[in-house]
């Protein structure tokens, strides 16, 4: 049956290994028992769940691993699979929603997805909703934690570089890349954003301008390249007391009003195609309200609104 407002295709990555705590692995189970299915087809849509990759079903991984790299073999295993399974998500015409997990999952499926708009012709730009930037590599991670290297990752950075093994790796020009709410961000890291030219709107632009301004730049610019847009949603991009269920809180984040404001003018920008939900952490959850919050955010970037607004013909899904 096709729903008026489209496919959505949910998988699940229980990865926790990139982490520094663990319990990111229930994130996916986090999710699906605070009711994401139920509110996205409340919304409309159609809800294939492709449930969760499974550790077991991974292809082992050896060899030789770059030094400061945590569980560099696992990660790689989990993102070979990620990435294979998010290209051909991607290619059914679907709306990949990835649920993890910890934010390594992105090496995956941002670049499945990438490789997927690169064979259309269509310029992929990635949102990337969080209190830090996930902008290091082996060679200055104060950590060695594979969740703190993904975006750079994503931009090609060196260090990696087999990671994918024989998965095409589709990275994405820096200008394609959008930091979006960071408040944390190690030294040597703060300078390679500078280098790369990365756009960066930190909680102090966010304090100084608002986000309706700010997330409608990121939107101007998606749209002026005819691009279309992956939201990278770091749990962590909302303020603690809000969101407690994350590994490494980070104080003075994002308010729900404005959290909500960013979800609701990137839907209705109508450009998202897909999105990551990561570093949710159950066991460190205060009664499943991180995992609620998390829903009801998804809730607002597929279109659920507080009175009935136009949406703009090129929403997702519409006709
Ligand atoms: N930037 C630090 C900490 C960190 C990054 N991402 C998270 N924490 N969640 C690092 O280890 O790279
Ligand atoms: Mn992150
Ligand atoms: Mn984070």
């Amino acid at each position: 049956a096709t729903a008026p407002q489209g496919r959505i295709a949910l998988l699940g990555a229980p990865i926790e290994v990139g982490a520094s705590r663990r319990g990111a692995l229930m994130g996916p189970a986090g999710l699906r028992t605070a009711g994401l299915i139920g509110v996205l087809e409340s919304l409309g849509y159609a809800v294939e769940d492709h449930g969760d990759i499974l550790p077991r079903d991974l292809e082992p991984v050896a060899g030789p691993a770059p030094e400061n790299a945590r569980f560099y073999h696992e990660i790689a295993a989990w993102m070979r699979a990620l990435s294979a399974r998010a290209y051909a998500l991607a290619r059914t015409g679907a709306t990949p929603i990835f649920l993890g997990g910890d934010h390594s999952l992105s090496m995956g499926s941002v670049n499945g997805v990438a490789r997927h708009w690169q064979e259309q012709g269509r310029k992929l730009f990635v949102l990337w909703l969080d209190a830090h930037a996930d902008f290091n590599m082996p060679a200055i991670s104060p950590s060695g934690n594979m969740h703190g290297m993904s975006s750079a990752f994503l931009c090609g950075e060196a260090g990696l570089d087999d990671l994918l093994g024989s998965e095409p790796r589709a990275s994405i020009p820096p200008a394609q890349l959008s930091l979006f709410g960071i408040r944390s961000v190690d030294p040597l890291e703060k300078a390679a954003v500078k280098a790369r030219g990365i756009d960066v709107a930190d909680m102090r632009a966010i304090d100084e301008h608002g986000v309706g301004v700010l997330i409608r730049q990121v939107i101007e610019k998606v749209r002026a390249a005819n691009g279309v847009l992956h939201v990278s949603f770091d749990v962590d991009f909302i303020d603690p007391p809000l969101a407690p269920g994350v590994g490494t809180t980070v104080p003075g984040g994002t308010t729900y009003r404005e959290a909500h404001l960013v979800m609701e003018l990137l839907h209705d920008s109508g450009l998202v195609r897909s999105m990551d939900i990561v570093e949710l952490n159950p066991f460190l959850d205060d009664r499943g309200q991180t995992a609620r919050l998390a829903v009801e955010l998804a809730g607002s970037l597929f279109g659920q609104q507080i009175t009935d607004r136009q949406t703009p013909s090129n929403a997702i899904g519409a006709a």
